[in-house]
């Protein structure tokens, strides 16, 4: 697995700080390196890197280490929040009157994950949750739901024989629409064809969404942004 590597290759680069209980420069140096050497591997771009590593080897040098934290696991921290800091600030989403419209590729994990954001819905926050199958491509795609929702409470609105998505959605709306959060899956395609856009485009128009979440596989590394677009 390529993010297990990745894993491994931070910890390898943390590795290098250890037994040592004050940073020196060199270590640093050493430490920024591999680094590096692990997000290039990891398809991380060039110019990100080199501001990931920058920042780290200034705070490791200049931040104060809390007290009575190994040096490792403060290099470990200031990893973890580098790596979240590109992410961005999060956004928090109240469960209420939300219309969450699931979109990607081929494969990259728009059911599975739709089905897991629903039961996470369901328990956190014990709000009403409905899903709606639109993908009419994939086969199977609303058994796939349905099974992955077994035993749930929530509701999974589907017409398996139905070729027009557009119309899933309207009536599937008029059937879980009251629903705290409605969560509606996508069909996925090998690279975005003029067809899916459209059928996108409608189902989307129809959906009213308030959010609309692009799924990737964590392992794609910098084509993400071209899928993005
Ligand atoms: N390791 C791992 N596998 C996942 C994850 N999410 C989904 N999968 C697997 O990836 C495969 C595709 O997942 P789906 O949820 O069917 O993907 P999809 O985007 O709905 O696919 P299509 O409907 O065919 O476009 C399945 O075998 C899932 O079990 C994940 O977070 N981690
Ligand atoms: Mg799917």
């Amino acid at each position: 697995m390529a993010l297990e590597g990745f894993k491994n290759r931070i910890l390898g680069s943390i590795g290098l700080l250890k037994g040592k209980r004050k940073v020196d420069e060199e270590s640093v140096k050493d430490l920024s390196r591999s680094l590096r050497r692990a997000l290039l591997e990891a398809d991380f771009n060039v110019r990100q890197t080199k501001e990931i590593t920058e920042r780290i080897e200034r705070r490791l040098l200049e931040d104060e280490k809390p007290p009575g934290l190994k040096l490792e696991t403060h290099a470990m921290n200031l990893i973890y929040s580098e790596l979240v800091r590109i992410l961005g600030p999060p956004r928090e989403i109240k469960p209420h009157n939300e219309t969450i419209l699931m979109v990607g590729l081929y494969g990259q994990g728009k059911t599975t994950t739709t089905a897991k954001m629903a039961d996470w819905w369901r328990r956190r926050h014990g709000v009403k949750v409905g899903v709606i199958e639109a993908d009419v491509h994939r086969p199977g795609a609303y058994q796939q739901l349905c099974q992955l929702l077994e035993g749930t409470n929530i509701e999974v609105y589907g017409e398996p024989d139905e070729k027009n998505a557009s119309k899933i959605v309207k009536n599937g709306l008029k059937k879980v629409g009251n629903s705290d959060v409605v969560i509606i899956d996508t069909a996925g395609r090998d690279s975005l064809d003029d067809e899916l856009r459209q059928e996108l485009i409608n189902i989307a128009e129809i959906a009213n969404a308030t959010e609309r979440f692009l799924v990737i596989d964590a392992q794609v590394g910098q084509a993400a942004g071209k899928v993005a677009q």
